[in-house]
């Protein structure tokens, strides 16, 4: 984790494209939930992180594609420099933050990749865009992109949980952790669809019971 200035000497002018970048993002989320709230809909968000990437991820990233590793090349090479991260309730939830960020018409998606359809090999579901975001600074208009990860509190919890794990070298046997952390995530997706399941039931109950 790097310092503020840190990131001001590493992304010198372009920190306040992705900093724009994210205060535009998270202010259409929390629009899209005020607007489901008073359509007396529930919030389906839980909460909203933001974060620019570490200097030194960016760096070993900018590396790892044979791109010097200057500020100035990252606009135009890297797409995910700017990123937020949604936590939804429910998986209907994250496919309908998704859709609506998606029908925005001055929102341009240029890649989507669903980790819930076709999770990652290490277990790891989440759904992810990078999405081309009009920011002003100041007069002149600027079309920045964002990676936006939205995922339900579970999958949420699973991943904080691998990602403190993962980072731990020490490990001494490598494929049983992985195995069982494949493990934890089905019996994490099991127990959503489970919550998914008595959600719809309660919704069908409380139908009939308005019904009589
Ligand atoms: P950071 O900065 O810590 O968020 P690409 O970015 O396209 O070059 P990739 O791997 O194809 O590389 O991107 P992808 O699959 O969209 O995933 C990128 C981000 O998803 C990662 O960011 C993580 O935040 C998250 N992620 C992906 N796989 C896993 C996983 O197995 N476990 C957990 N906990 N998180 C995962 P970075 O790159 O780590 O950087």
């Amino acid at each position: 984790m790097g310092t503020e200035n840190d990131y001001r000497g590493f992304y010198g002018d372009t920190q306040l494209l992705y900093d724009s970048v994210l205060i535009e993002l998270v202010s259409r989320l929390n629009i899209i939930r005020k607007y489901k709230v008073l359509n007396n809909e529930r919030d389906p968000i839980e909460n909203i992180k933001t974060r620019i990437k570490s200097p030194g991820s960016m760096i070993e990233k900018l590396k790892s594609r044979g791109i010097t590793p200057m500020a100035e090349n990252i606009p135009g090479n890297i797409m995910d420099a700017a990123g937020a991260r949604v936590i939804c309730t429910y998986i209907d939830d994250v496919y309908e933050v998704a859709r609506i960020l998606a029908s925005q018409k001055d929102i341009k998606v240029i890649e989507v990749k669903d980790y819930i359809k076709e999770p990652k090999p290490s277990g790891y579901r989440s759904y992810h865009m990078i999405i081309e975001v009009p920011i002003y600074i100041g007069e002149e208009c600027r079309r920045v992109c964002a990676e936006v990860q939205i995922r339900t509190l579970s999958m949420d919890f699973w991943a904080s949980l691998e990602h403190q794990i993962r980072y731990k070298h020490d490990i001494p046997n490598q494929a049983i952790i992985a195995s069982e952390l494949r493990r934890c995530a089905d019996e994490v997706a099991s127990v959503e669809m489970n919550f998914l399941t008595i959600r719809d039931m309660i919704a069908e109950m409380k139908k009939e019971a308005d019904n009589q």
